[in-house]
């Protein structure tokens, strides 16, 4: 029995050894390992054996189909890497094809324009402030002169977490912070850009959007700064034949208030259906910060002022690109998104 295995083996070494391809291997592999193999047939015989050859012969079986296991293995890999080889050799590899593209993913449209605006202040001097999106009562109101009995803070208008604590519904909390830390220091110029959230879901409203503010504040500075700093901006913005206006408005945090307007992105000033024939688009809102906000977070308003402004990522990025609807920025449909980067 045990010639009878050693022979095979032999017999089987060699003919791996000799095999040409792969579908000859796969025969051999059937042939001594298979189901119905040599090896498989030798070991059925093993009942014959007396009792105490059996565990010898049995070991020297395994260890054999596991060396011509092991064998087919490596012969298999041989043929392979010479294939490989050869077709190199006759020149059928060509090796100028260009590789499989690798899909790289891209930023949202809404955080490219969001870090475009950043950068037009970061270059005119301003630093980046961040905060927290879960805010208390305190900094997202009552630091921002909106009281108690202020309608803004009506329970149907905001995402409230606790009776004090709620989803921030603009950045300007970051910028009470900042002031609150800083005073009485300046000069102040920072922006806070982010998300923030408002019980609102129409055509032209989502839960949640983007926001970048803007604070300066400083021993002397006025609305003429103010307009001076928008004009740059919209001019980086949008092009450098844009001008902008400022109208009287009302916001609870600043005096006095306005609202931003810029020449029409589609008519150029001349006038269409989107300005409404009057030749200016609105960007954002601004003003001089109010006395009772200074100096609740620490700057005598005798000595110091500061502007402020406000502006919708969507709307600035819905002006500069077209788009018409602001729910395709949060549809995730990649033909949309894709486009913007
Ligand atoms: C808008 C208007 C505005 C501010 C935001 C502000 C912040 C501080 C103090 C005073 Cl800490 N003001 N922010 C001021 C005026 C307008 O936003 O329409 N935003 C989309």
């Amino acid at each position: 029995m045990r010639e009878k295995l050693e022979s095979m083996r032999e017999l089987a070494e060699s003919e791996i050894k000799l095999a040409k391809t792969g579908e000859e291997l796969r025969q051999l592999q059937v042939k001594y390992l298979g189901k119905k193999g040599e090896l498989t047939a030798i070991l059925r015989g093993m009942g014959g054996l007396p009792p105490h050859e059996r565990p010898v012969v049995g070991e020297l079986a395994n260890r054999i189909r596991d060396n011509l296991a092991t064998l087919i293995d490596g012969k298999e890999r041989e043929l392979k890497e010479e294939a490989r080889r050869r077709l190199f050799a006759e020149n059928k590899v060509d090796v100028t094809l260009p590789g499989r593209p690798v899909v790289l993913g891209h930023l949202h449209p809404l955080t490219v324009v969001m870090e475009e605006i950043a950068d037009i202040f970061l270059g005119l001097g301003f630093n980046i402030a961040e905060g927290p999106e879960v805010e208390t009562d305190y900094y997202n109101f009552e630091a921002l002169n909106m009281p108690k009995e202020h309608p803004a803070r009506e329970m149907q208008d905001s995402f409230y977490i606790r009776p004090d604590i709620l989803l921030r519904t603009h950045t300007s909390p970051v910028q009470a912070r900042v002031m609150e830390k800083t005073a009485p220091q300046v000069p102040v110029r920072i922006i806070a850009p982010g998300k923030v959230y408002r019980r609102d879901d129409d055509a032209t409203h989502s839960p949640m959007f983007h926001q970048v503010e803007g604070l300066v504040i400083d021993r002397e500075i006025s609305l003429s700064d103010l307009k001076g700093t928008l004009l740059l901006f919209t001019q980086q913005m949008f092009g450098p034949e844009q001008q902008v206006r400022l109208r009287p408005s009302f916001f609870p945090f600043t005096e006095p208030s306005a609202e931003v307007d810029m020449s029409c992105v589609i008519c150029r000033g001349s006038g269409c259906r989107v300005c409404k024939e009057s030749g200016w688009i609105e960007i954002l809102g601004a003003g001089m910060v109010h006395p009772n906000v200074l100096s609740m977070s620490g700057y005598d308003p005798e000595d110091y002022r500061g502007y402020a402004f406000g502006m919708g990522v969507e709307r600035i990025a819905m002006l500069k690109y077209g788009i018409d609807d602001l729910r395709l920025f949060f549809a995730n449909d990649i033909r949309m998104l894709r486009q913007f980067c």
